[in-house]
C-alpha cells in the first residue's frame, strides 16, 4: 500500500521505446513458455480396449461402460483430434456373476478377475509394443490390475501413476469392509510391483477407509484429498502430481475413476460421493497432463449407464480423454 504508481504519460520517446521493448520481450518470453509447455504433438496411434467387468463391484451396470463410451463417439472424436490410427480391439470377455462362483467373501470373484486382468495385460502390453497409446474402458476399477501389469511388461519398468478417485482403492482382502475387489486394485498392483509407491499419486480422495489411511501412510503415497484441491487449487495439485509421477514423455498412466468427479457432473457411477472434482478442474488436470507430454496410457472406469442421465457421464469421459490427449479450447 502507498507505493507510488508509475506515472503513465511521463515518457519521452526513449521511455516509450523502452516500454515497447519490454512489452515485446514479455510477449516473446510468454510465447516461448507456451511452446515449452506443449508436449509432443497428438499421438499417432491409440488402442482402445473394452473390459465389461462388473465382478469387482456390488452395483450392477458398470459392465455396460465400454458400450456407453463408444456410443459417446470416442472413435470419431479421436480421429477428429488428428489421431491417424484408432485401433479398437473390442471387449475382453468377462464372465457374468451368475455363471461364476465366489471363492472367498474377503475378495469376491478374485480368481476370475485376475484371469480377465491377465488377458487385458497381454492386450495392453502388445498395444504399447506396437507403438500405440492404450485407452482402456471399464468396467469397474479392478481392471487397473491388468492395465498396469501390461504397461509394466511392455516398458520393462514401472510407469508413473496418477489415480483420480473419490476412494483410495488400496484396501486388501484383510482390510476391505465389503470384499469388493474394485476397492483393492492399487494395493494389488503395488504388491505385484507393477507400480512404485514413490511415483504414485492419488487425486480427489474424499471417502477413505481406516485401513486405507494406514496403507497410504505406510506406502508413503502422495495423496491429494478434495481438501488439498480446495486449498492449493487443481493447477498446483496436478503440477506437483506430474513432478512426482514422472516427467519423461509418455511415462505416466492416468487411471480415471469417474467417481472422482462430482456426482452433479458424473451421476452415472456406482459409488457417488458428493464434494468431488469439478468439471473444469477435471479438464484442467487433463490439459496439464497433455501439455506436459507425459501421458502414456489412460483408463476410465466405473461408468454405470443404468445410473447415468442420458449418457452424460460417458460423454464426459470422452471429453476428458480428448483433453488428456491434447485437445485444447483454441
Ligand atoms: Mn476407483
Amino acid at each position: 500500500m502507498g507505493a507510488a504508481r508509475p506515472s503513465k504519460g511521463s515518457g519521452t520517446e526513449a521511455a516509450g521505446a523502452a516500454r515497447a521493448t519490454r512489452e515485446h520481450a514479455r510477449m516473446i518470453t510468454s510465447a516461448r513458455l507456451e511452446v515449452e509447455r506443449v508436449g509432443p504433438k497428438v499421438v499417432d496411434r491409440v488402442d482402445v480396449i473394452g473390459v465389461p467387468m462388473d465382478l469387482g463391484a456390488d452395483r450392477r451396470g458398470v459392465d455396460m461402460g465400454p458400450y456407453a463410451v463408444r456410443y459417446a463417439r470416442l472413435r470419431e472424436s479421436l480421429q477428429a483430434l488428428g489421431i491417424k490410427t484408432v485401433v479398437d480391439h473390442g471387449n475382453i470377455p468377462v464372465p457374468v456373476p451368475e455363471s461364476a462362483s465366489e471363492h472367498e467373501a474377503n475378495a469376491k470373484f478374485l480368481p476370475i478377475i485376475l484371469a480377465v486382468c491377465e488377458q487385458l495385460a497381454q492386450k495392453v502390453e502388445q498395444a504399447v509394443r506396437d507403438g500405440g497409446l492404450p485407452i482402456v474402458l471399464g468396467g469397474d476399477h479392478s481392471i487397473a490390475i491388468g492395465t498396469l501389469a501390461g504397461i509394466y511388461r511392455a516398458r520393462g519398468s514401472q510407469p508413473g501413476l496418477i489415480w483420480i478417485d473419490a476412494h483410495g482403492d488400496i484396501n486388501t482382502p484383510l482390510t476391505s469392509p465389503s470384499g469388493n475387489v474394485h476397492g483393492m486394485p492399487l494395493a494389488i498392483s503395488l504388491e505385484d510391483h507393477a507400480v512404485a509407491a514413490e511415483h504414485t499419486v492419488l487425486i480427489g480422495l474424499r471417502d477413505v477407509d481406516a485401513g486405507e489411511r494406514k496403507a497410504i501412510r505406510d506406502f508413503g503415497i502422495r495423496a491429494y484429498t478434495m481438501t488439498d484441491i480446495d486449498r492449493l487449487g487443481m493447477e498446483r495439485v496436478i503440477e506437483e502430481a506430474i513432478a512426482i509421477a514422472g516427467t519423461e514423455p509418455r511415462s505416466v498412466h492416468v487411471s480415471f475413476d469417474m467417481d472422482g468427479i462430482d456426482p452433479s457432473e458424473a451421476p452415472g457411477v456406482g459409488t457417488p460421493v458428493r464434494g468431488g472434482i469439478s468439471y473444469r478442474e477435471a479438464h484442467l488436470a487433463m490439459e496439464a497432463l497433455a501439455a506436459a507430454g507425459v501421458v502414456g496410457s489412460i483408463e476410465v472406469t466405473e461408468i454405470n449407464p443404468i445410473l447415468d442421465e442420458h449418457n452424460r457421464t460417458a460423454e464426459l469421459a470422452v471429453e476428458l480423454i480428448l483433453s488428456a490427449l491434447g485437445k485444447t479450447i483454441l
